[in-house]
């Protein structure tokens, strides 16, 4: 499978007027739902004594190329210690008729797996850190399963270098954590982490996720999960399926960066959304026939 750009530019960039998102808008979640897509994405205002200081917007659409943003952010950095340098990558997932969000909080020391829910995918409650820090030290890229498995929530995360899944009954004591995959291929020598939010397909559950080389370069690979035992992985794709080659891809706040938080899959179709170079997001969209087959 090879993800193939839906244009020649990004589908959104940052607002040079709206002082929370003025010099980047990348790594973003997205959730499809009666015809919208709904983006939640990470926004950047750098100042000179405090870069990268992070918030979350909320971005919809209709045919999603075409994005109306909100004025203000869903989320912004400093509501807890552990917030204090900024709230990132966002990954949206819809169980029963609540919205999860998990996102990376950073106190730019520490990086710890954040949650937040919401009922309209713009008025978020926070729910707090997920996973103790002491347990895995500093741990991102997490992402929720749309259903329960065998009564239990799952999630992805990411203590470097791998990926792992753990489980809940509540979504607030987790447990049984395994590591899934580690990295394999020289394009992931250095690292991997879940990318897009889990998307259910009759073979598996697929996983877009990123892969870091020697080079810190980010590409997207794909993998496939078993259905009942997600901590099985059914499929890897040795090449990945997207890599940097635009020039928004190739040259931004972090050069060499294709990075995803989000995926639709409609029938066969995927789009994924993802960060160029940690400035824009970009679309990508792939048959996934032969992949799951
Ligand atoms: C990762 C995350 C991403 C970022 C990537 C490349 O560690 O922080 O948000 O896109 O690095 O800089």
């Amino acid at each position: 499978m090879k993800l193939k750009r839906a244009a020649d530019d990004p589908v959104l960039s940052p607002r040079k007027n709206i002082t929370w998102e003025k010099d980047a808008v990348f790594n973003c979640g997205v959730h499809f739902e009666d015809g919208v897509y709904h983006l939640l994405y990470r926004a950047v205002s750098h100042k000179k004594d405090d870069p990268n200081r992070s918030s979350i917007g909320y971005a919809y659409s209709k045919d999603g190329v075409n994005f109306k943003r909100r004025e203000k952010p869903v989320l912004s950095p400093g509501a807890s210690a552990e917030e204090a340098q900024g709230v990132e990558d966002p990954r949206i997932t819809k169980i029963d008729d609540k919205y999860y969000m998990l996102y990376t909080a950073y106190d730019s020391n520490k990086t710890r797996i954040a949650m937040a829910v919401s009922g309209d995918l713009i008025n978020w409650q926070r729910k707090g850190i997920v996973l103790d820090w002491e347990l895995f030290g500093n741990n991102k890229d997490a992402a929720l399963f749309p259903e329960k498995i065998n009564g239990r929530y799952i999630m992805l995360h990411r203590p470097e270098p791998d990926i792992y899944v753990s489980s809940s009954r509540d979504l607030k004591k987790w447990d049984n954590h395994r590591c899934i995959m580690k990295p394999k291929y020289g394009w992931e020598e250095k690292k991997i982490g879940a990318g897009a939010q889990p998307l259910k397909t009759e073979k598996g559950w697929l996983l877009i996720y990123h892969g870091v080389d020697s080079d810190s370069v980010y590409r997207l690979g794909a993998a496939l999960l078993d259905l009942e035992n997600p901590t099985k992985v059914v499929k890897r794709q040795s090449a990945p399926i997207l890599e940097p080659e635009t020039d928004w891809e190739l040259t931004g706040d972090v050069n060499n960066v294709v990075f995803t938080c989000g995926a639709v899959l409609r029938d066969n179709q995927l789009e994924v959304y993802y960060g160029g170079a940690d400035k824009v997001i970009g679309l990508a969209r792939a048959d996934i026939g032969d992949f799951i087959n």
